[in-house]
């Protein structure tokens, strides 16, 4: 990447903010009380016994004082994010302060390079080729969970070749919860383990962690591009726009998108999984939106598609996990594997799968069947950005408009558009934000390796007041854990936030949503700003400012 673009010449020069107290050179460490887990502490205390119950602790500043060498290596893991490459650097930045003998390494490739001992070390100017640039290509990113004592085994050889005292493991919950266990398992090899918050779902978030970093960017990137469909929309006033908005299982990215756009309907899969709607209740839902609207003159709108909605319906539920359950068997079932049409391996299923499933299944367009099918991720969990639940919900709702015209109860005209956001927002150029939050996580990792920490996430907290004010600190990661049923096992795992229905987001959705069906009260955000008034650049998400009021 030898040619720049224009914004990220000026990018490379912008100074990320530090919390005022955070100096790796003169900081005193704060220790709270001992620390439990969310729920089953029994269970996660046997599981953790080195690392278990240790406190929450807070960094100020403190007096100036020295700091021993140290060998730190990094790996950036699962989905990218935007700011990565900033939390590297503040890491960077903040080990050579420290030491300018620290050496900090990179694992290629995410997990695996740990494991395979794939490396390269940093320098000024490779980082500064990266600094608050969007994406994980500095390193690159993957999704190998690493948990088995053989993993462990070789990350720790890899680790002694290289004098690395220190792993820092930039990820979501699956990668944190790895991260407690390599903690817990290196913990008499001399080596320290520390995480930090990353998914731009947003759901690596609790009473310490007061949001992952990437949810802002991606989320105001979004934002824009459904801003700029409204406007589209409501000028050519003949599309109905579904948006899948990108999300795993949580519903935050479509809520935040919403808040900040106000579109004229929001899905939200926790509530449909709350009040246990099925598809037909969404799909009539939309309908009678649409059929209103059109009574109104306007065949057009907006409607916003979380992108794990599918797997909250309860009837999609059971048969997503029924389907997760085969499948496995079903890659060794020689009907299945020569079978010469997808209706043949169809028939295969529905042979396997229970018969409350098979209606379900026979119920579904070819399209999404065959999506359903498709291979599962390293968790074994169906992929849900490879599923169109935008367009199955358009063909249900065409099905239903065209049954309700039949009867003569919808006279409007309906002609959809579908999209998909949701790689667009995960590699963009961080906001202020998150360039900020980034580095603040990167450099105060380094600064709880320098305190004999492991077993612990990097924390910044105060976000929604100025960086100078924000607080950072570590929480331990077996406080966040609970005991959850994972594929027929249980599992100590870092516990998922998922939208909170009595909560101030969600409420805020709730409170406006009919009007927003029916009056087109769009709000425009226009694209992420790096210059200029800090209402504009600085601004935190709706979320954020919600729930940390
Ligand atoms: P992480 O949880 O690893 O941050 O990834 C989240 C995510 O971006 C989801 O929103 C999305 O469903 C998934 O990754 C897509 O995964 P992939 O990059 O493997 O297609």
């Amino acid at each position: 990447m030898t040619t720049l673009s224009p914004l990220q010449i000026e990018r490379l020069k912008y100074r990320p903010k530090l919390p005022a107290s955070l100096d790796i050179n003169a900081i005193e460490l704060i220790e709270g009380a001992p620390t439990t887990a969310v729920r089953d502490a029994d269970k996660i205390q046997e599981l953790f016994k080195n690392t278990y119950g240790k406190p929450i602790v807070t960094f100020k500043k403190g007096a100036a004082a020295e700091n021993a060498a140290m060998n730190v290596g990094v790996i950036l893991s699962g989905g990218q994010a935007p700011g990565g490459h900033n939390v590297i650097a503040g890491l960077y930045d903040a080990l050579k302060q420290a030491n300018p003998q620290n050496k900090l390494y990179g694992f290629l490739g995410g997990p695996s390079g740990i494991i395979d001992g794939k490396t390269i070390e940093f320098t000024d100017e490779f980082i500064g080729k990266y600094r608050n640039t969007g994406g994980f290509d500095i390193i690159g990113s993957g999704r190998t969970k690493l948990e088995t004592e053989d993993q462990f085994k070789k990350s720790l050889a890899n680790c002694q070749k290289l004098g690395i005292t220190g792993i820092i493991i930039i990820g979501g919950d699956d990668s944190n919860t790895n991260a407690a266990m390599l903690a817990e398992w290196m913990i008499d090899k001399g080596i320290q383990v520390i995480g930090c918050p990353k998914t731009i779902d947003g759901d690596l978030k609790n009473d310490q962690i007061e949001i992952s970093f990437g949810f802002d960017t991606a989320v105001k990137t979004y934002a824009e591009l459904i801003g700029n469909i409204q406007r589209d929309a409501n000028s050519a006033k003949k599309y109905w726009h579904f948006i899948k908005i990108m999300g795993r299982s949580a519903s935050h990215v479509a809520l935040e998108a919403a808040l900040q756009t106000q579109p004229n309907i929001t899905l939200i899969s926790e509530e449909v999984e709350a009040k246990k709607m099925s598809l037909e209740q969404i799909v009539n839902y939309i309908a009678n939106i649409v059929d209103k609207r059109s009574e109104q003159g306007k065949n057009f709108g907006t409607v916003i598609v979380p992108e794990g909605l599918i797997e909250f319906f309860p009837e999609m539920k059971t048969l997503i996990s029924n389907l997760n359950d085969i499948m496995p068997e079903l890659e060794h079932d020689p009907d299945y594997a020569n079978a010469t049409s997808t209706g043949e391996q169809f028939n295969v299923v529905l042979n396997r799968i229970s018969e409350e499933n098979v209606k379900v299944f026979e119920s579904l367009p070819v399209s999404i069947k065959i999506q359903l099918l498709m291979d599962r991720d390293d968790h074994g969990n169906v992929q849900v950005s490879r599923i169109d639940t935008e367009k199955l919900l358009i063909e249900m709702v065409q099905i239903k408009l065209d049954a309700m015209k039949s009867q003569g109860l919808y006279k409007g005209k309906f002609s959809a558009q579908a999209h998909f956001f949701g790689y667009e927002g995960r590699c963009a150029f961080p906001s202020n934000f998150d360039a900020d939050y980034c580095y603040s996580l990167g450099y105060n990792a380094a600064a709880l390796l320098s305190n004999r920490l492991t077993g612990y996430l990097s924390s910044v907290k105060n976000l929604v007041r100025p960086a100078s004010e924000w607080v950072a600190g570590g929480v331990p990661l077996t406080m966040m854990m609970n005991i959850e049923r994972r594929h027929g096992t249980d599992k100590p795992v870092i516990q998922k936030a998922l939208v909170k229905l009595d909560g101030p987001v969600f409420k805020a959705l709730e409170k406006n949503r009919e009007n927003w069906a029916m009056n087109d009260d769009y709000v425009f955000p226009g694209a992420i700003q790096y210059f200029g008034p800090a209402a504009v650049c600085d601004a935190v998400t709706k979320t954020l400012a919600l729930e940390q009021a």
